[in-house]
């Protein structure tokens, strides 16, 4: 988790260098709509690329489990419309990922591009593959790599909508990457430790539903506990019903909410719940605990910066609880079919 900013330097050199490869990989796409997919925490991280992405270049873009471009291609593949399918993967081997953008290349005709910390790998092997070799990583559980991998995203976006700013404001997060994790470890440790709440719900909109899944998946992995992951404004209508002193809600905020958001912390207060907020500005939300990162970043290029406190949340829960947060129960490194 802590060497994450010394790998952010190094994932934007990287994909500096590709730059004209990637946009020749774009034009020779030339596509009306851009999917992004993977499994697990790279899933989570392509529901947040696919909403930066959409936003920053006006192209149409969603993300799906890479199992529903596998086993329902014709469900997330239209013919009416030419796709460019962008699959991310730590291990470059998980078989759903590997078989979805075969079908995707085979049976469809549609341009894929990887992107895989494993140069190794079936990924690297068979589709046309942006290589991050320095995100491997030796835990099961993906933390540094979730943030890389979305962090390469968001520079290809950067890329494709020749968005010179937000190039910047991405280098700049790498700068302000110590600073942050620093504070987000001290908000993450005291919330992990503190057991009185068993139950967490992440909530996140747009972007930040992936980081409020990718929250929800670290906790869940490394400890076992209940963890959810909502829309904010959709936890309101139904699930918001679970909710009593036994559980913990943290919001992932979004500065161009700040109106909804302060109106949904005082309704979660009321039910006994304990609410935490994660953004930047958040002091002022009526939050019982916020981590203001003050990052002065916009919301589409703070999204990295947010992941450590989460982690560390789940991290430190985990060492309380007396489990190895490296190794998760029933689960493999890479997940095969
Ligand atoms: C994705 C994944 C992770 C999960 C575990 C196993 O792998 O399923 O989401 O946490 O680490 O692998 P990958 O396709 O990115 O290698």
């Amino acid at each position: 988790i802590r060497r994450q900013p010394e790998l952010w330097h190094q994932t934007i050199a990287l994909v500096k260098e590709k730059r004209e490869w990637i946009r020749e990989q774009f034009l020779d796409a030339s596509p009306e709509e851009i999917l992004f997919t993977g499994c697990g925490t790279s899933y989570y991280l392509s529901i947040a690329a696919a909403a930066i992405f959409a936003e920053k270049t006006g192209f149409p873009a969603k993300a799906v489990p890479a199992s529903d471009l596998y086993l329902k291609p014709t469900s997330v593949l239209s013919p009416r419309r030419r796709t460019w399918v962008i699959g991310s993967s730590r291990s470059g081997n998980t078989t759903e990922l590997v078989r979805a953008l075969q079908t995707a290349e085979r049976q469809f005709a549609v341009p894929c591009l990887g992107v895989t910390g494993n140069p190794e790998s079936e990924l690297a092997r068979q589709t046309t593959t942006l290589l991050l070799p320095h995100i491997q990583e030796k835990s099961v559980v993906m933390t540094g790599s979730f943030t890389n991998l979305l962090l390469s995203l968001q520079i290809i976006t950067a890329f494709i909508a020749e968005d010179e700013r937000f190039l910047e404001e991405l280098k700049h997060l790498a700068d302000l990457g110590d600073q942050i994790l620093a504070k987000s470890e001290e908000w993450g440790r005291l919330l992990g430790e503190d057991r009185t709440r068993d139950r967490t719900v992440y909530l996140g909109l747009g972007a930040n539903f992936g980081l409020a899944c990718e929250g929800m998946l670290k906790l869940k992995e490394m400890t076992q506990e209940v963890s959810e992951a909502f829309n904010p404004m959709e936890f309101r209508h139904g699930p918001i019903s679970i909710l009593d002193e036994r559980w913990r809600v943290v919001l992932v905020s979004d500065r161009s909410l700040t109106s909804f958001e302060e109106t949904l912390v005082r309704e979660l207060k009321e039910t006994g719940a304990e609410i935490c907020a994660i953004g930047d500005g958040v002091a002022t939300l009526g939050a019982d605990r916020p981590l203001d990162l003050s990052s002065g970043l916009s919301d589409a290029a703070r999204a990295a910066l947010t992941v450590p406190a989460l982690q560390w949340m789940a991290f430190y829960r985990t060492y309380q609880m007396g489990l190895n947060p490296d190794r998760p129960r029933n689960l493999n490194p890479v997940v095969l079919l």
